[in-house]
């Protein structure tokens, strides 16, 4: 059990997702599609070009809007699953070229990639594999259509940081169904772009299991091979023999002893967070964008809880953000900035006493003066994987005794401990169990 566990702790991420989960672990979905004009969330496929005119767009508007949350990087529905191309593709008519934009010469996704360059965020894009509107669909051929139009988003546009494959699928417009050629996608991605990251269950970030931005409890990065296949696994056997099943719905966190026990092996695959700042993922007049307190609830469950968050944002059919949907960016990202902008142990010393033993240490924070605590940030080396599975905070009170403010399971990449706001000079974090020696990267309190 305890080789088992020392191995598991061992599995470490790719440079580009390590890249994702400590430099960019909170961007932008924008949807924008037919379905803007059609008020629908999936299109048939049979939507005539000419509706799509978004007669003001305004892609610096979008860029800047994202840059004031606080967001690192924008990525764009290239094409969703009513196979209408926001590009100047040459492999089909059921794009830009047909719309009366700039009379049939516009390029949305140049427009987002300059406009993302221009104002410093990253950019990246969703190809739906689903196409309803490709004659192609169910056969071989679909996967060079498909292939193809990867490759010009690959090559024309830049660096990409992020590629989007949807799970989504169903019947394409001849009532067939399609077996896709993933290995040939990411293949491609990791050839043209090496250092992007790709969202797929197959790919560098898996999904979190919802569309409603909430993440389980415990987020591990290290998961069973079973669930991202194309990923290679860094162990190999398991530790008991068995049938492997998977639910997202479970109550048992993906990674967790239960479910790694009966793995053939380990990968390091976090979760990407992903939901809409509004019900639908594509723009509808009578919805109305979330509250604050819901976005950044979602922050601290998903960036503040190891695993990414991307929030989409749609464009109105004039091709601009709405002024709520602006409004409410600015105010998520001045409310991450008072809330996390100043580090209250930036000259701290950290002491690390032995605890209960090797791996169960504990952390003194001395913040040498008594502060206003509400939030504790704790990071693993990450580089070296994911250990801590049990942690427990304490504040010290004015009579010099240890009070519990929190406790939690998982930390990885970065865990975000909300307490009741407390006026304190010293905190201890304990770490109650973990699958090897804990490495903390930083400890940071606001
Ligand atoms: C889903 C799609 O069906 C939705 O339309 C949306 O694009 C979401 C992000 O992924 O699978």
């Amino acid at each position: 059990m305890k080789s088992f566990l020392k191995n598991a702790a061992r599995v470490k991420p790719s440079q580009n997702q390590l890249r994702m989960l400590r430099e960019t672990p909170f961007y932008a979905f924008v949807h924008f599609s037919p379905n803007t004009f059609t008020n629908l969330e999936w299109g048939d496929g049979t939507e005539d070009p000419a509706i799509f005119n978004p007669t003001e767009l305004d892609c610096e508007q979008w860029a800047k809007a994202i840059k004031s949350a606080g967001m690192k990087g924008m990525v764009l529905t290239a094409k969703h699953h009513d196979g209408f191309c926001l590009w100047q593709t040459k492999y089909t008519e059921h794009s830009m070229k047909n719309s009366p934009y700039k009379d049939g010469k516009g390029d949305i996704v140049r427009e987002a990639a300059e406009a993302c360059k221009k104002h410093g965020l990253k950019f990246g894009f969703y190809l739906s594999p689903w196409d309803r509107n490709s004659e192609l669909y169910g056969t071989d051929e679909y996967n060079t259509y498909y292939k193809n139009q990867l490759t010009e988003l690959l090559t024309n546009y830049g660096q990409i940081f992020h590629v989007w494959f949807d799970g989504a699928c169903g019947e394409g417009p001849n009532g067939k169904k399609q077996v896709y050629d993933f290995d040939g996608y990411i293949e491609l991605v990791e050839k043209y772009q090496p250092d992007a990251t790709i969202f797929h269950d197959t790919g560098t970030l898996r999904w979190c299991g919802n569309e409603a931005g909430s993440a389980p409890f415990a987020q591990w990065a290290v998961v069973p091979v079973e669930l991202c296949p194309m990923n290679k696994p860094q162990t190999s056997g398991a530790l008991i023999e068995g049938d492997i099943s998977f639910s997202y719905n479970s109550d048992v966190a993906i990674g967790s002893l239960e479910t790694i026990i009966y793995s053939k092996g380990l990968v390091f695959t976090p979760a990407e967070t992903d939901m809409s700042i509004r019900p639908g993922w594509f723009y509808h007049e009578n919805e109305k964008p979330h509250s604050l307190e819901r976005l950044f609830n979602t922050y601290l469950n998903s960036v503040g809880n190891n695993t990414t968050f991307n929030l989409n944002i749609p464009p109105m059919s004039n091709g601009r953000f709405n002024d709520e949907d602006v409004k409410r960016l600015n105010e998520l990202g001045k409310m991450l900035e008072k809330e996390f902008g100043t580090n209250l142990a930036e000259n701290s010393k950290i002491e690390i006493l032995p605890g209960f033993g090797v791996t169960q240490p504990e952390y003194i924070v001395n913040l040498n003066s008594i502060k206003k605590v509400k939030y504790i940030e704790l990071a693993e080396k990450i580089s070296e994987g994911q250990r801590i599975s049990n942690f427990q905070i304490f504040t010290k009170n004015k009579e010099g005794y240890w009070d519990k403010a929190e406790q939690g399971t998982t930390v990885g990449s970065r865990k975000i401990v909300k307490i009741n706001p407390t006026e304190t000079d010293e905190i201890k974090v304990r770490i109650m169990a973990s699958r090897d020696v804990p490495e903390i990267e930083w400890i940071k309190v606001y």
